[in-house]
């Protein structure tokens, strides 16, 4: 059994059957620096509330899986320093809840909790996918990073909001793992996969959808139907807070190749990649990381509220 404790407000909505959103907390530990990483994680539980749901965000403490975190703990594990929080995956989440202490949940956890809780609809700024390199370059053998994200997502049946994949990612490859995996993917609003610090990521969508009302038909249908594992659901950064195309791009291959240069792989790699390029914009792609959070916490918000009232 997993040790799960409910904050209240969370267990009493689930019971009445109201609307929740899970969030995450590896990006408020791992992803943003402090104070952005306070500020983005209270303002998605807002932009939750706003759409008439409860949020939960979801984080590991001395031993148990909290679903729901009251500000003080929100903000205690904001401020924890570097190094003191885990960051717990499907695969680190045992190990994290042996030894005490903090630990963050990635998407994997996260739905891992949320499933067990009884909660349908989870937002995140960029899910983890498959990493550049992952299956070789021309003079570089396979790394076979792939994140756990994606496997979870097959599994585990709820509705994802993201802001597509990571840029910092192989996201063609990321499409193609989640089609083999048969998790549907929807982007709300545009023909293309948003890019995460972009609007678009120049990759034709799977399936678009007009709006977050038609999104809410194929989720309820996905998941009334019984079939494993997520739907994928995609929603661009809002106008004015995207990256350019050319400075994400750039920014996103000095780090990449910092990256290789200095030997950073796994678990580490992805903090690392989000810091890089946090320092070569400037601070700029961390204003764009936190406005996509939090515009993905409101559309899983209504996203939740839809569902909760019956979409069909
Ligand atoms: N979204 C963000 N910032 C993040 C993440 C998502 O805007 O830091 C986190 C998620 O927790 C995701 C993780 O599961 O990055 C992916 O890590 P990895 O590539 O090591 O699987
Ligand atoms: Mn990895």
């Amino acid at each position: 059994m997993l040790p799960l404790q409910l904050a209240p407000e969370v267990a009493q909505a689930l019971d009445a059957g109201h609307p929740v959103v899970a969030l995450e907390s590896t990006l408020i530990s791992h992803g943003l620096p402090w104070p952005a990483n306070r500020d983005v994680a209270t303002a998605s539980e807002a932009a939750v509330r706003a759409a008439g749901a409860v949020p939960a965000t979801v984080a590991v403490r001395d031993g148990w899986l909290l679903v729901g975190l009251d500000s003080d703990t929100l903000e205690a594990l904001a401020e924890a320093p570097a190094g003191a929080v885990r960051k717990a995956a499907r695969p680190s989440l045992a190990a994290a809840l042996a030894a005490g202490g903090w630990a963050a949940t990635t998407v994997s956890a996260t739905m891992i909790a949320a499933r067990a809780a009884g909660i349908r609809v989870f937002a995140t700024g960029g899910i983890g996918g498959v990493h550049r390199g992952a299956f070789g370059g021309p003079d570089a053998p396979p790394t076979l990073d792939v994140s756990s994200d994606l496997e979870e997502l097959a599994r585990t049946p709820m509705a994802v909001v993201c802001a597509g994949p990571k840029a910092i990612l192989d996201v063609p490859a990321t499409l193609e793992y989640l089609e083999t995996r048969g998790v549907p993917v929807l982007t709300i609003g545009q023909d293309e996969v948003p890019g995460f610090y972009t609007r678009s990521s120049g990759i034709r969508a799977p399936l678009a959808v007009p709006d977050i009302d038609a999104a809410a038909t194929i989720v309820a249908r996905h998941l009334g139907i019984g079939l494993a594992g997520s739907v994928l659901v995609t929603v661009r950064i809002p106008e004015g807070d995207a990256l350019g195309e050319q400075e994400t791009r750039a920014a996103v291959e000095q780090a990449l190749d910092d990256a290789r240069r200095r030997g950073v792989a796994g678990p580490d790699l992805t903090p690392w990649l989000l810091a890089r390029v946090a320092e070569l914009t400037e601070g700029r792609s961390v204003r764009a990381n936190t406005a996509l959070i939090v515009n993905d916490a409101a559309v899983a918000g209504q996203l939740a509220a839809r569902l909760a009232a019956g979409a069909a």
